[in-house]
């Protein structure tokens, strides 16, 4: 295949620091898995970047195996996308070094996921946390993804990585290419059902807040049931009502129907119809996920194929661009 001919590289990941929830689902993976097809993809566990929080170490490699799975069950193919373990590929924490001195303070001081999280962890906010986004880079730059399938909270750090990625190349020529993010069409930011205005998150200390990926069907509907709405009675797009909007946005994404159709199909109805429906569409839409979750738990042989195919691939892939900037960067050749 000639160079033209090439497929364009997809690039994404997730941390493992918990369950999987309805917003890293509609937010990103619900849209990784059908990119296969025009892109040549690689979608990490990042398990380096989980380390910014602590974790127990039993239950953390249990969480990062079982994030493995649930990508695969909710849909991501192993065998057609690259799905590996970041901390297998020693490459990411190497780049990850040099491009941290590409990068200035003053700009990782302005990201807003830090300062979100030094809030949240107050007792430890450690370099880690701060360094982040250069990982991140890291781990795009050296797939030369030309898009970046994140919800909308990862668009900062994305803008970095270009940053990172220019500022390089106007010194070394072109070592890597610019990723652009790309956002699904609905739902690049799902909130909450406990808080409209806080995003949904995997360590949410709020059960009801978050719907995971893995929940049963009664538990996603009476999630719904109880989801914080607004004053008033009518379902309308609007800013002024962020509980319904959020709502709106999870069920146009879930069934495809603009915002003019649902409100159109919930005219002259009130906010507990719309919650049900709402609960059975998402039901509905990650319906098979827990089976097929249980069923490959119960098949690791597979799993751990897969993983170990992948690691190679993404170890050798990843592996051309760190000698390049190497060679760029004037460090010797390794003897
Ligand atoms: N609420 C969300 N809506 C849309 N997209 C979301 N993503 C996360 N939350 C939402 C997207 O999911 C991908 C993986 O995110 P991550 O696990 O790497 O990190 P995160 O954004 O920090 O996710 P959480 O759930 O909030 O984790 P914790 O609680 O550990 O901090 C990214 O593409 C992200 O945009």
């Amino acid at each position: 295949m000639s160079e033209e001919e090439k497929k364009k590289i997809s690039y994404s990941g997730m941390q493992a620091t918990g369950m999987l929830h309805l917003g890293n689902y509609l937010g990103a993976l619900k849209n990784w898995i059908p990119m296969h097809d025009e892109y040549e993809c690689f979608y990490g566990v990042m398990d380096l970047h989980s380390l910014t929080v602590r974790q127990d170490p039993p239950q953390f490699r249990k969480t990062a195996k079982s994030l493995y799975v649930q990508y695969v069950a909710a849909g991501l193919d192993p065998e057609k996308n690259c799905v590996y373990f970041q901390s297998h590929v020693d490459a990411h924490p190497y780049l990850s070094w040099i491009l941290s001195c590409f990068t200035y303070m003053g700009e990782l001081s302005r990201m807003t996921q830090y300062k979100a999280k030094s809030e949240q962890h107050a007792d430890n906010v450690n370099a880690g946390l701060f360094t982040y986004p250069v990982l991140m880079a890291a781990d795009i730059l050296l797939y030369q993804a030309t898009v970046v399938p994140v919800g909308n909270d990862q668009k900062q750090h994305v803008e970095i990585a270009r940053d990172i990625a220019q500022r390089f190349n106007s010194i070394y020529g072109d070592v890597f290419t610019v990723p652009e993010p790309v956002f699904g069409k609905n739902a690049r930011r799902v909130m909450s059902l406990a808080d409209p205005e806080k995003k949904m998150s995997k360590s949410d200390e709020n059960q009801n807040a978050t719907v995971f990926l893995l929940d049963d069907r009664d538990t996603i509907i009476r999630k719904f049931k109880r989801a914080k709405t607004d004053s008033g009675s009518e379902i309308i797009y609007s800013s002024e009502k962020p509980g319904i909007m959020n709502l709106m946005d999870i069920y146009a994404s879930v069934t495809g129907k603009s915002n003019e159709e649902i409100e159109k199909e919930f005219s002259g109805k009130g906010y507990g119809d719309f919650k049900m429906a709402v609960g059975e569409a998402v039901s509905d839409a990650l319906s098979g996920v827990k089976n097929r979750y249980d069923d490959l738990m119960k098949n690791m042989d597979y799993i751990e194929r897969c993983i170990k195919e992948n690691n190679e691939k993404a170890r050798y892939v990843s592996g051309r661009t760190l000698s390049k900037v190497r060679r760029k960067v004037g460090l010797t050749d390794i003897l």
